[in-house]
Protein backbone atom coordinates (compact mmCIF):
# COMPACT_ATOMS: atom_id res chain seq x y z
CA UNK A 1 0.00 0.00 0.00
CA UNK A 2 1.26 3.20 -1.22
CA UNK A 3 1.17 5.71 1.40
CA UNK A 4 3.45 8.54 0.05
CA UNK A 5 4.61 9.60 -3.61
CA UNK A 6 7.88 10.94 -4.08
CA UNK A 7 8.92 13.46 -7.22
CA UNK A 8 11.31 14.39 -8.98
CA UNK A 9 11.44 18.09 -9.64
CA UNK A 10 13.15 19.22 -13.00
CA UNK A 11 11.07 17.16 -15.89
CA UNK A 12 8.58 15.73 -13.44
CA UNK A 13 6.79 19.10 -11.89
CA UNK A 14 8.64 21.69 -13.67
CA UNK A 15 10.24 21.91 -16.74
CA UNK A 16 13.40 23.46 -16.04
CA UNK A 17 15.41 21.37 -18.20
CA UNK A 18 15.70 23.78 -20.68
CA UNK A 19 16.53 25.98 -19.03
CA UNK A 20 19.87 23.99 -17.54
CA UNK A 21 20.30 23.01 -21.52
CA UNK A 22 20.61 27.00 -22.37
CA UNK A 23 22.64 27.60 -18.86
CA UNK A 24 25.11 25.04 -20.49
CA UNK A 25 25.29 25.67 -23.77
CA UNK A 26 26.41 29.34 -22.84
CA UNK A 27 29.02 28.03 -20.88
CA UNK A 28 30.04 25.77 -23.23
CA UNK A 29 30.10 28.40 -26.20
CA UNK A 30 32.79 30.43 -24.32
CA UNK A 31 34.89 27.33 -23.48
CA UNK A 32 34.60 26.71 -27.38
CA UNK A 33 32.55 23.35 -27.29
CA UNK A 34 30.61 24.28 -29.88
CA UNK A 35 29.30 20.57 -30.43
CA UNK A 36 27.56 20.50 -27.06
CA UNK A 37 23.94 19.90 -27.95
CA UNK A 38 20.48 18.85 -26.77
CA UNK A 39 21.17 14.63 -27.65
CA UNK A 40 24.45 15.68 -24.89
CA UNK A 41 21.37 17.33 -22.23
CA UNK A 42 19.81 14.11 -22.42
CA UNK A 43 22.61 12.25 -20.19
CA UNK A 44 22.26 15.97 -17.79
CA UNK A 45 18.77 14.30 -16.69
CA UNK A 46 18.71 13.97 -13.04
CA UNK A 47 22.51 13.94 -12.31
CA UNK A 48 24.19 16.32 -10.62
CA UNK A 49 25.79 19.71 -11.80
CA UNK A 50 29.05 18.42 -11.28
CA UNK A 51 28.54 14.73 -13.74
CA UNK A 52 26.75 17.14 -16.34
CA UNK A 53 29.71 19.57 -16.28
CA UNK A 54 31.63 16.74 -17.05
CA UNK A 55 28.70 15.52 -20.08
CA UNK A 56 29.77 19.27 -21.13
CA UNK A 57 34.23 19.31 -20.78
CA UNK A 58 34.03 15.68 -22.64
CA UNK A 59 33.19 17.23 -25.55
CA UNK A 60 36.10 20.03 -25.68
CA UNK A 61 39.84 19.10 -25.70
CA UNK A 62 41.02 20.45 -22.79
CA UNK A 63 41.75 19.42 -19.52
CA UNK A 64 40.81 21.19 -16.04
CA UNK A 65 41.80 20.69 -13.08
CA UNK A 66 39.51 20.30 -10.18
CA UNK A 67 39.38 23.75 -8.52
CA UNK A 68 38.94 25.14 -11.96
CA UNK A 69 35.61 22.78 -12.64
CA UNK A 70 34.46 24.02 -9.26
CA UNK A 71 34.72 27.15 -10.73
CA UNK A 72 32.81 26.61 -14.02
CA UNK A 73 29.85 24.76 -12.67
CA UNK A 74 29.18 27.71 -10.14
CA UNK A 75 29.07 30.02 -13.33
CA UNK A 76 27.14 27.65 -15.14
CA UNK A 77 24.72 27.82 -12.21
CA UNK A 78 24.86 31.46 -11.87
CA UNK A 79 23.31 31.84 -15.52
CA UNK A 80 20.67 29.25 -14.33
CA UNK A 81 20.21 30.84 -11.37
CA UNK A 82 19.23 34.54 -13.22
CA UNK A 83 17.20 32.34 -15.27
CA UNK A 84 15.17 30.96 -12.19
CA UNK A 85 14.51 34.19 -11.15
CA UNK A 86 12.07 34.85 -14.22
CA UNK A 87 10.44 31.05 -13.40
CA UNK A 88 6.97 31.67 -12.93
CA UNK A 89 4.06 28.72 -12.46
CA UNK A 90 3.56 28.68 -16.03
CA UNK A 91 7.17 26.23 -15.84
CA UNK A 92 4.39 23.42 -14.30
CA UNK A 93 4.13 20.97 -16.22
CA UNK A 94 0.60 19.73 -17.35
CA UNK A 95 -1.29 17.22 -14.70
CA UNK A 96 1.30 18.48 -12.06
CA UNK A 97 -0.95 20.77 -9.62
CA UNK A 98 -3.92 18.19 -10.44
CA UNK A 99 -1.92 15.26 -9.31
CA UNK A 100 -0.77 16.61 -6.20
CA UNK A 101 -4.20 17.78 -5.62
CA UNK A 102 -5.86 14.40 -5.67
CA UNK A 103 -2.72 12.35 -4.09
CA UNK A 104 -4.11 14.83 -1.12
CA UNK A 105 -7.77 14.49 -1.16
CA UNK A 106 -6.82 10.66 -0.81
CA UNK A 107 -4.45 11.48 2.75
CA UNK A 108 -1.48 10.75 0.38
CA UNK A 109 1.68 12.19 1.55
CA UNK A 110 3.45 14.23 -1.27
CA UNK A 111 7.67 14.40 -1.35
CA UNK A 112 10.19 15.67 -3.30
CA UNK A 113 13.18 13.71 -4.03
CA UNK A 114 15.75 16.05 -6.36
CA UNK A 115 19.39 16.45 -6.97
CA UNK A 116 19.00 20.07 -7.59
CA UNK A 117 20.46 22.13 -5.28
CA UNK A 118 17.98 25.04 -6.27
CA UNK A 119 15.06 23.29 -5.53
CA UNK A 120 13.78 25.96 -2.96
CA UNK A 121 13.87 28.66 -5.06
CA UNK A 122 12.24 26.97 -7.80
CA UNK A 123 9.27 25.62 -5.67
CA UNK A 124 8.96 29.12 -4.30
CA UNK A 125 9.39 30.58 -7.86
CA UNK A 126 6.52 28.17 -8.94
CA UNK A 127 4.34 28.53 -6.27
CA UNK A 128 4.01 24.63 -5.76
CA UNK A 129 5.54 24.41 -1.94
CA UNK A 130 2.10 24.42 -0.89
CA UNK A 131 1.41 21.16 -1.98
CA UNK A 132 4.79 19.53 -0.68
CA UNK A 133 5.05 17.86 2.32
CA UNK A 134 8.79 17.07 2.64
CA UNK A 135 11.43 18.41 0.55
CA UNK A 136 14.94 15.92 -0.06
CA UNK A 137 17.36 17.75 -2.42
CA UNK A 138 20.53 17.89 -2.95
CA UNK A 139 21.52 19.95 -0.26
CA UNK A 140 20.56 16.99 1.86
CA UNK A 141 22.66 14.24 0.02
CA UNK A 142 26.17 13.83 -0.78
CA UNK A 143 25.40 11.29 -3.51
CA UNK A 144 23.50 11.65 -6.64
CA UNK A 145 21.26 9.76 -8.56
CA UNK A 146 21.72 6.64 -9.64
CA UNK A 147 22.62 6.48 -6.10
CA UNK A 148 19.39 6.03 -3.45
CA UNK A 149 20.11 8.35 -1.08
CA UNK A 150 18.00 11.01 -2.29
CA UNK A 151 14.66 8.92 -1.87
CA UNK A 152 15.80 7.04 1.30
CA UNK A 153 16.30 10.57 2.93
CA UNK A 154 12.67 11.60 1.50
CA UNK A 155 10.91 8.26 3.13
CA UNK A 156 12.72 9.01 6.37
CA UNK A 157 11.37 12.61 6.20
CA UNK A 158 7.78 11.49 5.41
CA UNK A 159 7.98 8.71 8.07
CA UNK A 160 7.19 5.88 5.74
CA UNK A 161 9.06 2.20 4.76
CA UNK A 162 10.49 2.14 0.99
CA UNK A 163 7.70 0.15 0.00
CA UNK A 164 5.38 2.69 0.95
CA UNK A 165 6.85 5.27 -1.07
CA UNK A 166 6.35 5.47 -5.35
CA UNK A 167 8.82 7.74 -7.21
CA UNK A 168 8.02 9.46 -10.17
CA UNK A 169 10.83 9.94 -12.01
CA UNK A 170 11.71 10.99 -16.00
CA UNK A 171 15.34 9.84 -15.81
CA UNK A 172 16.89 6.67 -16.47
CA UNK A 173 19.49 7.57 -13.25
CA UNK A 174 16.17 8.11 -11.32
CA UNK A 175 14.48 5.20 -11.75
CA UNK A 176 17.95 3.29 -10.88
CA UNK A 177 18.32 5.33 -7.68
CA UNK A 178 14.01 4.23 -7.03
CA UNK A 179 14.76 0.68 -7.84
CA UNK A 180 17.93 0.88 -5.52
CA UNK A 181 15.91 2.26 -2.58
CA UNK A 182 13.26 -0.46 -2.94
CA UNK A 183 10.43 1.99 -4.37
CA UNK A 184 8.24 1.23 -7.31
CA UNK A 185 8.53 3.79 -9.75
CA UNK A 186 6.05 6.08 -12.53
CA UNK A 187 8.32 6.76 -16.09
CA UNK A 188 7.28 10.28 -17.68
CA UNK A 189 8.28 12.62 -19.66
CA UNK A 190 9.90 11.99 -23.07
CA UNK A 191 11.75 9.01 -22.70
CA UNK A 192 8.66 7.29 -20.68
CA UNK A 193 9.20 4.47 -22.63
CA UNK A 194 12.32 3.50 -21.70
CA UNK A 195 13.46 4.19 -18.31
CA UNK A 196 12.33 0.58 -17.33
CA UNK A 197 10.11 2.27 -14.54
CA UNK A 198 7.38 -0.25 -13.07
CA UNK A 199 4.77 2.01 -14.35
CA UNK A 200 4.41 4.48 -17.50
CA UNK A 201 2.84 7.50 -18.68
CA UNK A 202 3.77 10.50 -21.04
CA UNK A 203 3.00 13.01 -19.22
CA UNK A 204 0.76 13.66 -15.48
CA UNK A 205 -2.19 14.26 -17.41
CA UNK A 206 -1.93 10.92 -19.05
CA UNK A 207 -5.03 7.62 -18.26
CA UNK A 208 -2.75 7.11 -14.88
CA UNK A 209 -4.81 4.03 -13.21
CA UNK A 210 -4.03 5.46 -9.55
CA UNK A 211 -5.98 3.26 -7.64
CA UNK A 212 -3.86 0.01 -9.03
CA UNK A 213 -0.87 2.16 -8.46
CA UNK A 214 -1.58 2.80 -4.93
CA UNK A 215 -2.84 -0.19 -4.18
CA UNK A 216 0.80 -1.45 -4.49
CA UNK A 217 -0.38 -4.63 -6.82
P1 LIG B 1 21.40 22.00 -9.77
P2 LIG B 1 16.14 16.50 -10.78
C1 LIG B 1 18.43 17.57 -11.61
O1 LIG B 1 17.16 17.71 -11.07
C2 LIG B 1 18.47 17.88 -13.09
O2 LIG B 1 17.67 16.94 -13.80
C3 LIG B 1 19.89 17.81 -13.58
O3 LIG B 1 19.93 18.13 -14.96
C4 LIG B 1 20.75 18.79 -12.77
O4 LIG B 1 22.11 18.68 -13.16
C5 LIG B 1 20.61 18.49 -11.29
O5 LIG B 1 19.24 18.54 -10.93
C6 LIG B 1 21.39 19.45 -10.41
O6 LIG B 1 20.77 20.68 -10.43
O7 LIG B 1 22.55 22.43 -10.61
O8 LIG B 1 20.23 22.96 -9.78
O9 LIG B 1 21.82 21.63 -8.36
O10 LIG B 1 15.78 15.92 -12.12
O11 LIG B 1 16.83 15.53 -9.83
O12 LIG B 1 14.99 17.22 -10.13
MG1 LIG C 1 14.36 14.95 -13.52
Amino acid sequence: MIKGVIFDLDGVLVSTDELHYRAWKMLADELDIYDFNEEDNKNQRGVSRMESLEVVLRKGQKHYSEEEKEVLADRKNEYYKVMLEELTPSAVLEGAVETLKMLREKGILAGIGSVSKNTPLILEKTELYEYIDQISCGLDITRSKPDPEVFEVAARKLGLSPKECLVVEDSAAGVVAAKAAGMKSLGVGPYYKVLGADYQAETLLSDINWEEILSGN
